[in-house]
Formats: structure tokens, C-alpha cells, sequence
């Protein structure tokens, strides 16, 4: 089956709300030898933000878009369970990622966590919906080297400006080097409220993280 075939269906399957449709897709991904990340981000991710636009235009429900987002979380918790080799690579430094506050979007987060762990990043991963106070205060206690933070919504964006003055406040912005990402976010907005880093996606997260545990 061709990697363009194995993108459709799994697009195909998001858009369809379809677990098992997904599952075999991913299957039959690993059998052709396929790279499970690049069939999450150029597939289910696809899908994914398809039946967002369709919401956006008024043509799907709150409930469709909910039952694909955890089709899509199903996803990448099956891609990531079949990645795992069991194997313990060395650990290259420690990040503290969170989803800011005011902000459910966890899905594209998930993918750069995972894609972290298997580059022998420690992440840890504080989930979503988290204020700038808790990710200052879990980066201290676990001496972390970066913090990133996720931002899905325009309106949610600010809480990565107010993470930047939250460090200044407390004194120690040079002990940490900071990274932001998420649809919505940009480059020029990194360098605007004074983060160290920016990445567009989950791989490119991953460089600049290699990059700033080097610096
Ligand atoms: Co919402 N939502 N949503 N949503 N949702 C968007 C973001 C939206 C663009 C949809 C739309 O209207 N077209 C819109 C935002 C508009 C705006 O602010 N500009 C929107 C809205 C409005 C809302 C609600 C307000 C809807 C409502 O209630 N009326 C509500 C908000 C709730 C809240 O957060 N307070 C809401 C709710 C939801 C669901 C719960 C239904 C669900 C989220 C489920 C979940 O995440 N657990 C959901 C979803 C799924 C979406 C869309 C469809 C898809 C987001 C996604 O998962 N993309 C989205 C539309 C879209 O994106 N086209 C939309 C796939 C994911 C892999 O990509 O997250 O961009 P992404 O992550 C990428 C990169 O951005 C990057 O790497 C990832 C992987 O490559 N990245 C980083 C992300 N974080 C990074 C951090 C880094 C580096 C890179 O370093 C630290």
C-alpha cells in the first residue's frame, strides 16, 4: 500500500470517528515500514484539523469535533505504545511542557512530548489548562533546563507573555531557557514577548530543543 494510500485512510478514519479503522491503518503503516510520526502529522493530524475547518464553517457539531479530537488522542497514544522500544536512552536534559492556562488544546502537545521522549529528552508533561505560577513552580522543583508552553488560542497566548514576566519577577529568567509553539503562535511573537526559542511542529521542536540543551 503507498504511503499516499496509508495518509488517506488515516485522515479517512478521523474524519469518520473510526478507532478501528485508525488502529489498522497505523498497522498496516508499520508493516510497510512507514514513519509512524510522519503518518500522524501528515494523517491524523490532517484529519483532525479537516473536521476543525468543518466546525469553523458551522457545517459540524461541538460533539463531532470532540469525538474526533479523542480518536486522534487514541491515535497517538497507539503510534506511540508501538514506538516504544523498551530501550533506555541517555537523558539529555529535562523540559517542563505545558498546555497554558485557559486552554484545552493538549493534542498537538502530546505529539511533541512523545516525540521528545523518544530523543532522550525528560519531559514533564503538566497536561493542559495550566497556570504560568504551577509551571514556574514544577520547572524549580525539578531543576528543569526548559519550559515550554503550548498556546491553541489566540486568547491564550498571552499566558506565554505573562510565563516570561513571571520568571523576570521572580529573579531567575536566565536560569531557564523558554520555548513556545502551538497553531496560532509565531516566530515574531517569540522574539516579541522575549522567549529563547520557537518551533512550528513537533519535529522542529525537537531540533531546537537538542540545539538549546547545547547552548
Ligand atoms: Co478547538 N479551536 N476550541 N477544540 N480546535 C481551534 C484551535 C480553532 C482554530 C478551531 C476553529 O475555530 N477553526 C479555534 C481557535 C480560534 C482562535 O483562537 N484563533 C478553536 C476554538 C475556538 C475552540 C473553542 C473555543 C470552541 C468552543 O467551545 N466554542 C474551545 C476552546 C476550549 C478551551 O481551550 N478553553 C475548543 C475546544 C476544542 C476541543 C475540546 C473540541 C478540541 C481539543 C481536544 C484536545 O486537544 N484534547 C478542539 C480541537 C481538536 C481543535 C482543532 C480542530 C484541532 C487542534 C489540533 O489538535 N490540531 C483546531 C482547528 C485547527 O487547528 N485547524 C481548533 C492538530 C495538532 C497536531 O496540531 O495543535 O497545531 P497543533 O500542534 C502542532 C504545532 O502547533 C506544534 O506541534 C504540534 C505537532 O506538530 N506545537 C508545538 C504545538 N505545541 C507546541 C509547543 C512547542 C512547539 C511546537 O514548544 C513548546
Amino acid at each position: 500500500m503507498s504511503k499516499e494510500a496509508l495518509i488517506k485512510d488515516a485522515i479517512s478514519a478521523i474524519k469518520q470517528c473510526d478507532a478501528e479503522a485508525g488502529k489498522e491503518t497505523v498497522r498496516k503503516a508499520q508493516k510497510e515500514g512507514m514513519n509512524l510520526i510522519e503518518l500522524l502529522s501528515e494523517g491524523f493530524s490532517a484529519g483532525i484539523r479537516e473536521v476543525g475547518d468543518g466546525f469553523g464553517r458551522g457545517e459540524l457539531f461541538l460533539p463531532e469535533l470532540i469525538m474526533a479530537a479523542d480518536i486522534m488522542k487514541d491515535m497517538s497514544a497507539y503510534i506511540d505504545e508501538l514506538s516504544a522500544d523498551g530501550s533506555e536512552s541517555a537523558v539529555k536534559g529535562t523540559m517542563v511542557l505545558a498546555t497554558v492556562e485557559g486552554d484545552v488544546h493538549d493534542i498537538g502537545k502530546g505529539i511533541v512530548v512523545s516525540l521528545l521522549r523518544t530523543q532522550g529528552i525528560n519531559v514533564i508533561d503538566l497536561g493542559r489548562d495550566v497556570p504560568v505560577k504551577t509551571i514556574v513552580d514544577e520547572a524549580e522543583a525539578n531543576s528543569a533546563d526548559i519550559i515550554g508552553t503550548s498556546a491553541l488560542l489566540t486568547t491564550t497566548m498571552v499566558q506565554q507573555k505573562n510565563l516570561e514576566e513571571e520568571l523576570k519577577n521572580r529573579g531567575i529568567r536566565e536560569k531557564y531557557k523558554t520555548m513556545v509553539g502551538g497553531a496560532p503562535v509565531t516566530k515574531r511573537w517569540a522574539k516579541r514577548i522575549g522567549a529563547t526559542s520557537y518551533a512550528e511542529d513537533a519535529a522542529e521542536a525537537v531540533d531546537r530543543v537538542l540545539e538549546l540543551l547545547t547552548q
